[in-house]
């Protein structure tokens, strides 16, 4: 019989790292957790693969964006949003993780049903982000974070528990439906990215410890609104694009959904920026569902997350479809930016 210890380093799988293997290494790292984490990331993640598998047969399944409610056959379809909100929902409600979930796609909290456990941990998420994109066929996805509860253990969740800004996030994630599908998440340490084997039906580790880099060479900005920004906001877009003895012109990317955005900003580096304009006076991200926990990972990768002024993180929201202005990415890159915003 051969020596194990011949065989080489144990640490070393020869399947990869499964999500699911990542988190529960982690929880052994903890030895106060209870499990109830992993279980909801499970389901988190569980969702994430149902809604990943529609959105990649939406054209052919007559579930489109912006259809109406009935497919080619005459029967009745949820649009992908709809699909994508309810899945999350129903996926997470009945595993006991959390107490109450906040959505972007309903105005109000969203209840546990008396007949689960009303469990530790609060749940909000943008289901399909940049859904605008969805009948071009182009990348859209799902943003997440985790709180833990405020109120009594055991009872139904409120609106306060809820309402807690992004410093106290416990993890935070997105999953972008593109060309693969990945799931990118931080506990606030680091972020690891995870991208999606179809044929096994598992997220895999493929880009550990992702770092932002200090500065990039990309902006990402709707810049068809550029009569309606601040003169500041549009001294920057001028500035970024000019060539000059000390800097390159920046190249301009704009998927129109943030996950998307961000997500080539946090590999390549660069800033993207949704500022107030006329018609938004605080922009159109919202804090709770986009700009949180976008925020949250942004700064686990080592890069900045601002409003204009402050760090989003430390905003206090006030009501659950609150908005703000967003300026993330590179340090160097945000550093620009928000000098020519506030000169
Ligand atoms: P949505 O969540 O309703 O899809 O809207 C949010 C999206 C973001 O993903 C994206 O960054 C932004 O809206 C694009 O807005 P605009 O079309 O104004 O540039
Ligand atoms: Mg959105």
């Amino acid at each position: 019989m051969k020596n194990p210890t011949s065989i080489g380093p144990a640490q070393v799988s020869p399947i990869g790292t499964t999500l699911e293997r990542h988190l529960l290494d982690r929880q052994r790292r903890m030895p106060e957790a209870t499990g109830d984490f992993t279980g909801l990331f499970q389901q988190i993640s569980l969702a994430a693969k149902i809604i990943g598998s529609r959105v990649s047969k939406a054209g052919l399944s007559g579930i489109l964006g912006r259809t109406g409610t009935t497919n080619v056959q005459g029967e009745q379809v949820q649009k992908l949003d709809d699909f994508a909100n309810s899945t999350i929902v129903s996926t997470v409600e009945a595993g006991g993780h959390v107490c109450v979930m906040g959505s972007e796609e309903v105005e109000e909290p969203i209840q546990i049903p008396s007949q689960y456990p009303q469990g530790k941990y609060v749940l909000q998420f943008d289901p399909l982000d940049g859904s605008g994109n969805i009948d071009i066929n182009a990348s859209i996805g799902t943003i997440f974070s985790i709180h833990r509860r405020l109120t009594p253990d055991g009872e139904p969740g409120t609106l306060k528990d809820l309402l807690q800004p992004g410093i106290d996030i416990v993890a935070a994630g997105y999953v972008v439906y593109g060309s693969s599908n990945m799931l990118v998440y931080s506990t606030g340490d680091q972020v690891d990215g995870f991208t999606y084997d179809p044929g096994v039906g598992e997220f895999f580790l493929s880009h550990p410890n992702i770092k932002v880099p200090q500065r990039g060479g990309i902006y990402s900005i709707n810049e068809g609104n550029y009569h309606s920004w601040d003169k500041g906001i549009q001294s920057w877009v001028d500035w970024i694009k000019t060539p000059t003895q000390s800097k390159k012109a920046y190249r301009l990317r704009y998927i129109g959904a943030m996950v998307a955005d961000l997500h080539r900003t946090l590999l390549r580096g660069g800033v993207f920026v949704y500022p107030p304009d006329d018609k938004n006076a605080n922009g159109k991200l919202r804090l709770l569902y986009e700009a949180s926990p976008m925020a949250f990972l942004v700064e686990a990768a080592g890069g900045v997350a601002s409003d204009g002024k402050n760090r989003i993180l430390t905003i206090q929201p006030k009501e659950l479809h609150q908005r703000t202005p967003v300026f993330m990415g590179s340090p160097d890159d945000v550093a620009d930016v928000l000098r020519f915003a506030n000169a």
